[in-house]
């Protein structure tokens, strides 16, 4: 059974279908990478930082059960990979950056689907026939750190439609929409058509969005579109990229905007938008 075949009705049904499909991509057996030692240590880590949360605020009994409550809430509503994407995967991907040249990452979100259609290096992403949104063009090219093109890269975009749904993690929307795996030409070139998609909103009938509520926090990122650039012999870049002057650019709720990664895009003579964006890979 495939994601799509079990969308839910309601906003936070998307949580749900993040966790099966979070399940599907995971190998099967012991985690690769993960070792016993640091299990101890993390963990530790992270046990010693909310004793400490504990006693700096005086948390109560009735708080303890209350959270209590609400982590068994988020796992039955299969919040877990909304929720970590939004609030803590910044920060792995910070660290992880550190080691790598090129291109500016960011999170790759809950919503990424393997196995996308593979597209020419001139191409429109599947959209419906009356797909909303204003016409979008990204073009640019894949590079290596010393500036030669990589032909044949491949560029595994997804995005929010102008709603802010994204297929397979919403109802009605057909499966692959918005969703491509474009190959660039031999000179490592690429242009995608699309539309531009909107803010996305966290659902607010799930426990993940009760908490933003609650607290008094806002539960918007900005539009943006999915990308991981990838060619054989080179580290994958997985990024996002934002749009100019676009709401809650500087209030992502999961603090994945970096400056280098805001696109501004111009009106071309045909109406369309037009952006052009680089990306530069480095070797494994
Ligand atoms: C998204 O669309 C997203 O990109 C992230 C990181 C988290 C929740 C929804
Ligand atoms: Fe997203």
């Amino acid at each position: 059974m495939t994601t799509t075949d079990k969308v839910s009705p309601t906003a936070a049904g998307s949580g749900a279908s993040a966790t099966e499909t979070f399940r599907a991509n995971q190998q099967h057996g012991a985690p690769e990478g993960v070792s016993a030692e640091r299990v101890g240590t993390v963990v530790r880590a992270v046990l010693d930082s909310v004793h400490e949360a504990i006693r700096a605020h005086r948390v109560t009994y009735p708080e303890f059960q209350a959270a209590k409550k609400w982590l068994i809430e988020v796992g039955e509503g299969g919040e877990w990979p909304l929720f970590l994407d939004v609030f803590v995967e910044h920060v792995v991907e910070q660290v992880a950056a550190e080691t790598q040249q090129g291109s500016k990452g960011s999170i790759l979100g809950p919503y990424y689907l393997p196995g996308q259609q593979r597209l020419p290096s001139v191409a429109a992403l599947p959209a419906r026939p009356d797909e909303k949104g204003a016409p979008l063009v990204f073009a640019g090219q894949v590079r290596d750190i010393d500036g030669r093109p990589i032909a044949g890269a491949e560029l595994d975009i997804w995005h929010a439609d102008a709603q802010g749904y994204y297929s397979g993690f919403a109802p009605g929307i057909p499966e692959g929409n918005l969703r491509g795996v474009v190959v660039a030409d031999d000179q490592g070139r690429f242009e995608i058509s699309t539309v531009q998609p909107a803010p996305y909103q966290i659902p607010t009938d799930g426990p993940t969005g009760r908490l933003i509520e609650t607290a008094g926090w806002h539960p918007w990122r900005p539009a943006h579109l999915h990308l991981i650039v990838r060619a054989p012999g080179y580290r994958p870049v997985t990024t996002q990229l934002y749009f100019e002057g676009g709401e809650w650019l500087d209030s992502d709720v999961a603090n994945a905007t970096k400056p280098e990664l805001v696109l501004s895009p111009k009106a071309q003579p045909d109406g369309r938008l037009r952006s052009e964006y680089d990306f530069v890979l480095d070797r494994t």
